[in-house]
């Protein structure tokens, strides 16, 4: 028993953060290059804060991300000596249409990415792309102002469009965007959204979640389209709410937490909105507007397979008045039976067992799990070696849990891509120190240092459970 044979075993990374080469071969501004590190990056991930261009007093550390523009070629060789079976990439828009609504795409992005492409088939490897990973190019965002405007539907499509016939053959998993709940708790990153004062934020969010959703069915129709091969899977963060013991008001809360993050998925998976989202939509006044049409695409288009993201579960206490937990940035209680990593987030195995079975139980379609992994500070030894043993631990713990969703409970769980293989940005903080890679890359919070790449232990590990289907861990 154990993993299936064709299980897809690999890892994932965003352009945004590793690919640096922001204004090469024609590239565009985006709104990932403008969140900054320090303490402001919060308030304008968030929207709060209005950054529509670099400022002098700050720094910018997607610019050069880990210059993987530059360096694919060897990093990919690197997967390969890993054995990795797929690697999750994403699509810079900005590369493709610097502005984002013009007709004509650049060439010269698409050549980048066929190169990747290529690269990969070379050693067998099936990249599974994510079409949005948070960017939107800045253009859409000063002219039209992001996902809040329902004409981004039409340059997504554009977008998709060319992607699905440039990459015909060479690509058969598409995400459609990256943990499209993130709308709700990150909006400038996730959906190019900055707030006025004053306005409906909720009711902004919730139409521009709209038109992402509109967005996604339209491009799981052309993917089928185009090629009747194509598989293409929704994404979200995931991570089950634990009610903070039994009074009926926690349970009740975790419930509707969860059910905030599933309206999404749902709509997705089983092609329209749920009543208790509807329910909640109006009562809050942030009821999108739905035009003619709409409903049947999304009936009709419907995802092949379900991805997310789990990086921990969260708690919910109503008497507690501080959230003290964090992770992946939701607020939570927190959780006093979990350890947690160095920047809070707690680390909960069994929780992703519990988040697979109720998601499998909740939608019944194939699952991909395409994000998971330990952001941890490395030491780099004198001899050049990192030991990176609580890495190793964790994603050991975790896979033992995939295990036993599939071989225990019966979960259909079709892949597993782990997050940040290579040492990148991090997306919630910006800082480099936060290090989720098997390959540890010479490049510092400062923004210095050679760029090198090293194998951590963990590498030698990974490649092992790759090579025995996840038998030795
Ligand atoms: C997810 C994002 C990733 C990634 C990951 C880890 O929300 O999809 O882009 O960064 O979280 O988060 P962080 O980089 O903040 O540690």
């Amino acid at each position: 028993m154990g993993f299936p044979k064709e299980f897809l075993w690999g890892d994932a990374t965003a352009a945004n953060q590793c690919e640096g080469g922001f204004d090469e071969d024609g590239r565009g501004l985006a709104n990932v290059d403008v969140c900054p590190k320090g303490e402001d990056r919060a308030k304008v991930i968030c929207g709060k804060m209005k950054m529509y261009d670099f400022l002098p007093e700050y720094e910018y550390p997607a610019k050069l991300g880990i210059d993987m523009y530059h360096h694919y070629k060897e990093d990919i060789k690197l997967f390969a000596e890993m054995g990795f079976k797929v690697y999750r990439l994403s699509i810079a828009w900005s590369r493709i249409f610097p502005n984002g609504d013009e007709t004509t795409p650049n060439e010269k992005g698409l050549a980048f990415y066929e190169s990747i492409f290529r690269q990969c088939h070379k050693y067998g490897i099936e990249p599974l792309v994510t079409i949005v990973h948070f960017d939107c190019p800045m253009y859409l965002i000063k002219k039209y102002g992001g996902w809040r405007n329902r004409k981004m539907i039409g340059f997504y499509e554009n977008l998709c469009r060319t992607l699905f016939t440039r990459y015909k053959g060479l690509v058969k998993y598409w995400l459609t965007f990256n943990e499209i709940n993130m709308i709700l708790h990150a909006p400038f990153m996730g959906a190019g959204i900055c707030f006025e004062q004053g306005e409906n934020e909720k009711a902004i969010k919730y139409q521009a979640a709209h038109h992402e959703l509109v967005a996604s069915a339209l491009a799981t129709k052309i993917a089928h389209e185009i090629d009747n091969d194509n598989k293409v899977g929704c994404m979200f963060a995931a991570g089950s709410t634990y009610p903070y013991n039994c009074k009926p008001e926690n349970v009740w809360e975790a419930l509707c937490t969860d059910r905030q993050e599933y309206l999404f998925v749902d709509v997705q998976v089983q092609g329209s909105y749920p009543s208790y989202g509807l329910k909640f939509m109006e009562r809050e006044n942030c009821m999108p507007v739905i035009e003619k049409g709409d409903l049947e695409l999304l009936a009709n288009n419907t995802v092949d397979f379900v991805s997310f993201s789990y990086y921990n579960t969260r708690c919910i206490d109503v008497d507690q008045k501080e959230e003290v937990g964090k992770g992946n940035l939701f607020a939570s209680a927190k959780n006093p039976y979990l350890k947690c990593s160095e920047w809070g987030w707690s680390i909960d195995p069994l929780g992703f067992r519990i988040t697979l079975n109720q998601v499998y139980d909740r939608y019944r379609k194939p699952l991909f799990v395409v994000e998971n992994g330990l952001g941890a500070v490395d030491v780099l030894k004198p001899d050049g070696s990192i030991d990176d043993d609580y890495r190793i631990n964790y994603h050991r713990d975790h896979i033992k849990a995939m295990k036993d969703a599939i071989e225990i409970d019966g979960v259909d769980l079709i892949g597993y891509t782990s997050w940040g293989c290579i040492d990148l940005v991090s997306a919630s903080s910006g800082e480099m120190k936060k290090r989720y890679g098997f390959i540890y890359v010479d490049l510092d919070n400062e923004g210095k240092g050679t760029l090198k790449r090293t194998k951590k232990k963990s590498f030698e590990w990974y490649k092992k459970v790759i090579a025995t289907n996840g038998e030795e861990l």
